[in-house]
């Protein structure tokens, strides 16, 4: 912490009084100034981060602009603006006075520029311009197609598709999920999924594992396990207490629900991870390696009863939802050995910055390589074995903290 305007103070005789060691609340006697100042641990699995965000303007306008970056193919400024959205995520109270944020990690000169924007003129002027912006508005569009990612979307802006109806007489041939994203489910898969729908689908997905392999055990992961009342998708991990049940697991599963018609569109991935062929656990990519499957649901209205029989689909999803007795949700199922489960729980349980920055830690603080299969040391060259959340938290050096406060 730059304590360097609080000696400064205590110099100039203005009394400051310490009240907390976290919340250093002080007081500038004989000044009509009180503010609370703020000290935070730079990491973001270091930091306890409840939903209970105190700063919502301010995160909301570093979070637009993180997410204009990541889809300008800006990634190091992308997490530049995420990192300083979850320091400010993690303070206790609003934040009032730039003074307040005084030797706080990860804010940088822009996210700064961009707060005192805010905290001045109740606005941040690059905020507002990148909203208004044509090339934002287009890309947020394009990329709310399921299976339209940041690089498609740049390609069709740059030959002048802004909008769905446009891609539409466009004449490009889309794949199979970006049909199922543009074509027949978009404003279903752009609509929050509720806690209430995950526990339906949760259900669904319970008997369909309980059906092919009793014994199974599905848990629910992602946004919700943190305790959010919201989603863009539901995810869940599948697993089986006897390593090597749950191998095949998948296709089984799949075809129960597609037989019954509780799929709209699915699309498996196999499991491509061995811990002994691919040495240290620094796979190309850390969630792509388990049994995967990336789904849309057909979610049976309860108001009306519901049906699980496949109906014809209208072929451009004109069909207003509300009429429809169901609406599309995306699925997302992974399988993992029970001997990886506690590193998959972790790594799928998210936020993505707070992932991101365990396994920036573990590298960094602690030689180690974290992945959502395994933690490997690099000094003692061997594997840490963990059965929990608990323990991994525990080889890392790092004090447990719970989903609910990972959202980081
Ligand atoms: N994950 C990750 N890195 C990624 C993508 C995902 O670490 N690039 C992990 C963290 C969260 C989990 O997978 C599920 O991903 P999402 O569903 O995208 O995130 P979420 O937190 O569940 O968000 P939402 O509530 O919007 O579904
Ligand atoms: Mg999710």
């Amino acid at each position: 912490l730059d304590i360097s305007w609080y000696t400064e103070s205590m110099r100039a005789g203005r009394p400051v009084h310490i009240l907390d060691r976290h919340k250093l609340q002080v007081r500038f006697t004989g000044q009509d100034k009180e503010m609370a100042v703020f000290s935070v641990p730079s990491y973001a699995c270091q930091r306890r981060t409840t939903l209970d965000n105190q700063n919502t303007t301010l995160t909301d306008a570093l979070s637009l602009l993180a997410e204009n970056a990541e889809l300008s193919d800006e990634d190091g400024r992308g997490v530049a603006f995420r990192r300083a959205a979850a320091v400010l995520k993690a303070l206790p109270k609003p934040v009032t006075d730039m003074a307040q944020l005084r030797g706080l990690p990860c804010l940088g000169e822009h996210s700064l520029r961009v707060i005192r924007d805010i905290l001045e003129n109740g606005m941040s002027s690059e905020v507002e311009s990148t909203k208004q912006s044509e090339r934002y508005k287009a890309l947020k569009v394009l990329t709310g197609i399921f299976g339209v990612g940041a690089k498609t979307a740049d390609r069709w802006i740059r030959e002048g598709i802004h909008t769905l109806h446009q891609l539409r007489d466009s004449g490009h041939t889309l794949n199979r999920a970006q049909q199922a994203g543009v074509f027949l489910h978009y404003d279903d898969l752009n609509r929050p999924v509720s806690k209430a729908d995950a526990d339906i689908i949760g259900e669904t997905v319970g008997k369909a594992v309980d059906a092919v392999l009793p014994g199974a055990q599905v848990t629910l992961i992602g946004g919700f396990r943190r305790g959010k009342l919201t989603g863009h998708d539901v995810d869940f991990l599948i697993t089986h207490p006897e390593e090597g049940r749950e191998e095949g697991l998948m296709p089984k599963v799949v075809s129960w629900l597609e037989s019954r018609g509780f799929l709209l569109y699915q699309k498996t991935t196999r499991n491509s991870y061995l811990e002994c062929k691919d040495g240290p656990a620094r796979p190309p990519s850390n969630i792509d390696r388990f049994e995967r499957c990336l789904s849309i649901f057909k979610l049976a209205n309860e108001e009306t009863g519901g049906t699980t029989q496949l109906e014809t689909l209208t072929e451009n999803g004109t069909e207003p939802a509300g009429h429809r007795p169901w609406r599309a949700v995306r699925v997302d199922l992974v399988v993992s050995p029970v001997s990886q489960f506690a590193f998959a729980l972790l790594g799928w349980t998210g936020s993505k910055l707070f992932e991101r920055e365990l396994r920036r830690w573990a590298g960094y603080e602690k030689a180690m390589s974290l992945s959502s299969h395994a933690l490997y040391d690099n000094k003692q060259s061997r594997y840490l074995r963990a059965t929990s959340e608990e323990e991994i938290f525990a080889h890392l050096g790092l004090e447990y903290i719970p989903p609910s406060e990972r959202n980081a």
